[in-house]
């Protein structure tokens, strides 16, 4: 059989659409694909729920492929362990209640387990803005990150969703986002993004956990954006807070939904 070029381009264009327009409504859509968003997208996916994922980069995976300054080894505590557990991700034992993981294996079937499980992945695409009627976010308003980097004057497309995930990661940008453009306040303490706190693994730790909630009706924070919406320390390199974040806010929004 001869290969037809333009049959090629046929196939990729058919196949992408088709994809897209099934997501454009969806129960759950997940904003970034770092370790939170991945865990997330899978927990509830796992659980029937019809979930988008979109992340601005080529690749998912945000911060972990580089472990710690570009050590690619992961290091999480039991809890961490039990979710990497749960993935059929390797662990080794460091010290007491310390374990280590390769960053490239974690993320690699982190991503796998969620994309299996049917979490639809759209990478190259980013949120720019939110849909918001009646006070609730009901939606989002996606453009090629090509387009966004470039400048173009493009507009951009919308997906209508019943639940919102920010796993931005630090820049919380779903949170800052929707306080700058809708003048309403967050459900924080100060009623906007607080900004993260200076390393502290073990309060951020239990501060990622703990700040993942609703801030903003039909809006959950999970990862580190919970620190920084919140005011909650950085964690640097061990990603156990990460994990255990996209397991509870999976948790949460399979209460409501
Ligand atoms: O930063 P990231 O890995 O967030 P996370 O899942 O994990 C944080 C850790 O990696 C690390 C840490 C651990 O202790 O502190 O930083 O909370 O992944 C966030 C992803 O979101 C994408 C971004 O490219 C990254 O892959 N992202 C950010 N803003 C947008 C976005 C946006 N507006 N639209 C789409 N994707």
């Amino acid at each position: 059989m001869k290969l037809d070029d333009v049959l090629i381009s046929k196939a990729i264009i058919e196949r992408f659409s088709a994809k897209l327009v099934d997501c454009l409504e969806s129960d759950v859509a997940v904003v970034g694909g770092g370790p939170a968003g991945l865990v997330a997208a899978y927990y509830l996916a796992r659980a029937g729920k019809r979930v988008i994922l979109i992340e601005r980069k080529t690749a998912v995976g945000g911060g972990m492929w580089g472990g710690g300054m570009m050590f690619n080894q992961i290091v999480v505590q039991q809890y961490g362990k039990a979710i990497l557990d749960d993935f059929d991700v390797r662990t080794e034992p460091f010290a007491e209640g310390y374990y280590t993981a390769d960053s490239i294996e974690a993320v690699s079937t982190i991503c796998s387990k969620a994309v299996k499980a049917g979490a639809r992945v759209f990478n190259l695409i980013s949120v720019e803005d939110v849909m918001l009627s009646e006070g609730r976010v009901t939606g989002l308003v996606l453009n090629w990150s090509a387009v966004m980097t470039a400048g173009l004057h493009v507009d951009p497309l919308t997906i209508r969703t019943g639940f919102v995930i920010d796993a931005t990661g630090h820049p919380a940008e779903v949170a800052t986002l929707i306080e700058r453009k809708s003048g309403e306040k967050l459900d924080t303490p100060t009623g906007v993004v607080i900004g993260e706190r200076p390393m502290c693994a073990e309060a951020g730790e239990r501060a990622t956990v703990e700040n993942t909630r609703e801030f903003f009706p039909g809006v959950f924070a999970a990862g580190m954006s919970c620190n920084a919406i919140f005011g909650g320390p950085r964690m640097g390199p061990v990603f156990g807070g990460m994990l255990m974040s996209g397991k509870k806010v999976a948790e949460l929004i399979m209460q409501r939904a």
